[in-house]
């Protein structure tokens, strides 16, 4: 089935460059305050911006009128995570302004792509799961689904990294500086939100008890910002509402704290720190208590606003499962399930068993990791002291559960354990993850093999105890940031061979494939791609003094470091490609600069000497002349969204290369073969999707699979004696472990390395030889260069399915109950 937008799309008018260079300049007058002759840069890209803006307002009314009217099901997202990036660029392509806006500013002396470059990259989250969620809020937009985002409005998103002699340095990224003015503060849209204090319990005259009122010590209140997000041809223009923390007005507090102005002003600090950063930890433990009170903080100031949203619509909240699907994007809004359950009872009066009802047939939960370190969980006495209601409310759900389970006469006591919300064993701590199940009628992986692997591992219990509950929905990408916006060339090259029905229904895009065979337009998309290629040749000269040819083979890894990632699996197969380049120099090598960007979590201590790694053997490689440019390292500081958007494009090879059964899906490896990147990668995660669409020979596949590394690590696997089997990679880890690559400090490598010898829990060594095999398979398909380019093309037609408009589509169908 097609789904071409087109037709409930409103005729978008497209105003003529004299009409946008007006209203351009009207926007510096009256919005800026400035006139042409004293405008900064700056200054145009607000300008511009309030104008594109102005133009998205018409359609957001309209769009908000028509939800209400016609009493719509409402999709609230509530992630701890938006990585949106910049807009602009996307807000002018989505409304068809891209060519009339960059003649109109051109007239007026004005460069668009300097401009654009000036805008902040809103880094509101850490990597792939903050990404998906701006892609669902572009797609729900575009697919006409009435949604609102909810997270937080962080004064410091992630990090700025900068590298200094190799090493990770973390500098504070301050986005707000010049202002934003995409969003509209709403000031009153705010609520009260409570910390610590106790519970009081109301009994009615004869001693019954009737309710439950939580007296919290501590008040701060969250004040919405909107920003509009507007969808393919603006469609529909949806909400995302970001909570900021601020203190609550000091007539009010007087009310709490009796004029005491120390008080009152620490209560000002406690609620800025609310919404000042944003945990860089992904996959990696931070248990700190800002974080819980940050998840609760916006857990509770969005379903207060759902909850006024609702009542005012309907005047009852029998009716929120029916007119509200709240989605959770992973755990760390799950303390929203016992809030929700206090709202509807300590609040609104009702019993246990209706709240239940209501909230499990309200909540979705999507999982996003199976790391045991990764899952969160809470110790008890913090969960208690900050949010006492709350833990009465979760031993009420267990009692709840597990009263079912012991019913249903199928599971013994260690499976009880399992399934309980609290974890009994050391420090007693509250789990999320089973939290966010019991109180959500669904709860899916994101890929078809991690939903499986969440069936037979975290979730095995539960998943017995409520069968129906676990489904997959494999991520996607929205094909106009990632194809349409970042990748102009490639884009027009599109619409000359099939025209423009791609641009509004992905899947015709497969009509591409016919192009595989001919010449004349693989050669066309060759010089696409060597543009794109020049581009980020020129962005690393420019940025780092590192010259690189544009017709060697662009090998690129992108993505947080963490060692299930593997980052070390690619930089050993650079150390031991070097090793047979200057070994054999007679060989016929195919040229290859392998690219590196991400960030480590401040805290995660190998992940930053991987970084460090890179570089040292970068600095090695790069300037031994035996190697005579056939190999080049570069590792690219700060990667992030606006960096992804010129990486992706100029990719040959995409890296996808993590232990089996550790990466939930990926989302990188979709963006990659949108952009015509040929894949190498392990049966992990959506890679064995895009095998099956793409087809065998369009993909490089190596290395252990899932149950193959469950079998390895469990009989006893010995990487010592498969590094020593191997001799590449004893040469190559030899040399690291003794300070090769590290003479100003040899031992620096040593504990890295000694981890491989001693246990490789990642499967480093396992893999190697496959992977360096699969590499020099690679360099062959790469120099049959027709060959490669069919392979290419290939890949561009057959991965529409990875659009985040089928995965939301999925979603609305199969757990919204929205109709699309
Ligand atoms: C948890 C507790 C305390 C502090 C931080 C965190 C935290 C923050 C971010 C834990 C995890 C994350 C991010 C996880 C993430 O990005 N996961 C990725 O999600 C993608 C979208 O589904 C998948 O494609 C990736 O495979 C998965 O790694």
């Amino acid at each position: 089935m097609t789904h071409a937008m087109a037709s409930k799309a409103p005729i978008l008018e497209t105003p003529d460059p004299k009409t946008l260079a007006d209203e351009v300049l009207k926007a510096l007058k009256y919005r800026v305050g400035k006139g042409t002759a004293v405008a900064t840069q700056y200054d145009w890209l607000t300008a511009s911006i309030k104008v594109v803006r102005d133009r998205i307002v018409d359609h957001w009314m309209q769009a908000t009128q028509e939800a209400y009217a016609q009493q719509e099901k409402r999709v609230y997202y509530l992630s701890l995570e938006f990585l949106i990036g910049r807009l602009m660029r996307d807000a002018f392509s989505n409304l068809g302004l891209m060519d009339n806006m960059r003649e109109a500013l051109r007239s007026l002396g004005v460069d668009l792509d300097l401009i654009a470059a000036l805008e902040p990259d809103a880094a509101l989250g850490n990597g792939g799961l903050g990404r998906l969620a701006a892609c669902f809020m572009e797609s729900m937009a575009t697919v006409d689904i009435p949604a609102h985002g909810y997270g937080i409005r962080y004064a410091n998103g992630m990090f700025r990294q900068e590298i200094h002699d190799g090493w990770q340095v973390e500098l504070p990224e301050t986005w707000l500086d010049h202002g934003n003015p995409w969003e509209f503060e709403r000031r009153e849209r705010s609520f009260e939100v409570g910390f610590g204090g106790a519970v009081e319990s109301i009994t009615s005259k004869d001693g019954r008890l009737e309710r439950h009122v939580w007296k919290p010590i501590e008040h701060v209140l969250a004040v919405a910002y909107d920003t509009p997000v507007v969808g393919w041809r603006a469609n529909r223009v949806n909400t995302l509402r970001l909570w900021s923390g601020m203190p609550i007005d000091p007539i009010l507090l007087d009310k709490f704290n009796a004029g005491d102005h120390i008080g009152a002003l620490a209560e000002s600090n406690k609620a800025d720190a609310l919404s000042r950063v944003l945990y860089p930890a992904d996959s990696h433990k931070a248990g700190q208590e800002l974080r819980l009170r940050q998840e609760y903080f916006f857990s509770t100031a969005s379903l207060q606003d759902i909850i006024q949203r609702h009542l005012s619509q309907y005047g009852d909240l029998q009716s929120l499962p029916d007119k509200a699907a709240i989605h959770l994007n992973d755990t760390h809004p799950a303390i929203a399930v016992p809030e929700l359950m206090r709202l509807l009872m300590d609040v609104h009066g009702m019993d246990f068993d209706q709240a239940w009802s209501i909230t499990k047939r309200t909540f979705g939960y999507t999982n996003h990791t199976l790391l045991p370190e990764a899952l969160e969980s809470w110790p008890v006495p913090l969960f208690e002291r900050l949010l006492p209601r709350h833990m009465q409310i979760v031993y009420a759900i267990n009692a709840e559960v597990l009263l079912e389970a012991r019913a249903s006469d199928q599971f013994s006591d260690e499976q009880i354990g399992r399934i309980s919300l609290i974890q009994e064993n050391g420090d007693r701590r509250v789990r999320m993850g089973n939290l966010a199940f019991v109180g959500s009628h669904s709860i899916n992986g994101v890929s078809a093999l991690h939903t499986e692997l969440m069936k037979e591992t975290v979730f095995a219990d539960l998943h017995k105890l409520y069968p129906d509950r676990i489904n997959n929905k494999t991520n996607g990408i929205t094909p106009r940031r990632w194809l349409i916006q970042c990748n102009p060339g490639l884009t027009a090259l599109t619409r000359e061979a099939i025209g423009d029905r791609f641009l509004d229904d992905i899947d015709a895009i497969k009509e591409l494939d016919a192009f595989a065979d001919d010449a004349a337009f693989r050669d066309k998309f060759a010089a696409v791609k060597r543009a794109n290629k020049v581009r980020l040749a020129n962005l690393v000269a420019d940025r780092l003094g590192i010259k690189v040819d544009p017709s060697a083979l662009f090998d690129i890894q992108i993505k947080r470091i963490h060692e299930y990632k593997r980052q070390l699996l690619n930089i050993l197969e650079a150390i031991a490609l070097y090793d047979q380049i200057r070994s054999h120099p007679e060989r016929d090598w195919m040229p290859r600069v392998k690219f590196f960007g991400g960030k480590a979590a401040p805290s995660y201590h190998n992940a930053k000497l991987i970084i460090k790694l890179a570089n040292d053997v970068a600095k090695v490689i790069n300037r031994d002349p035996a190697v005579r440019g056939l190999l080049k390292v570069v590792f690219v500081p700060n990667y992030n969204v606006s960096l992804a958007e010129i990486m992706m494009p100029a990719a040959d090879l995409s890296e996808q290369i993590s232990t089996a059964g550790m990466e939930a899906s990926g989302t990188g490896n979709m963006k990659f073969a949108l952009n015509g990147a040929l894949t190498i990668g392990t049966l992990d995660g959506a890679n064995v999707e895009i095998k099956e669409c793409v087809g065998d020979d369009n993909i490089f596949i190596f290395g252990l699979t899932t149950a193959e590394v469950a079998e390895r690590r469990s009989n006893g696997y010995d990487p010592r004696s498969v590094i020593e089997a191997s001799s590449e990679l004893a040469q190559a880890v030899a040399a690291v472990s003794s300070g090769v690559f590290s003479p100003d400090d040899p031992e620096r490598y040593r504990d890295l390395m000694n981890g491989l010898y001693q246990s490789d829990w990642f499967m480093v060594a396992a893999d190697f030889d496959a992977y360096a095999a699969t590499q020099r398979d690679v360099d062959a398909v790469w120099r049959n260069s027709p060959d490669w380019y069919a392979k290419a093309i290939r890949n561009v037609a057959r991965v529409g399915w990875f659009s985040s408009d089928r995965t939301i589509r999925q979603y609305a169908k199969e757990i919204w109950n929205v109709p699309v």
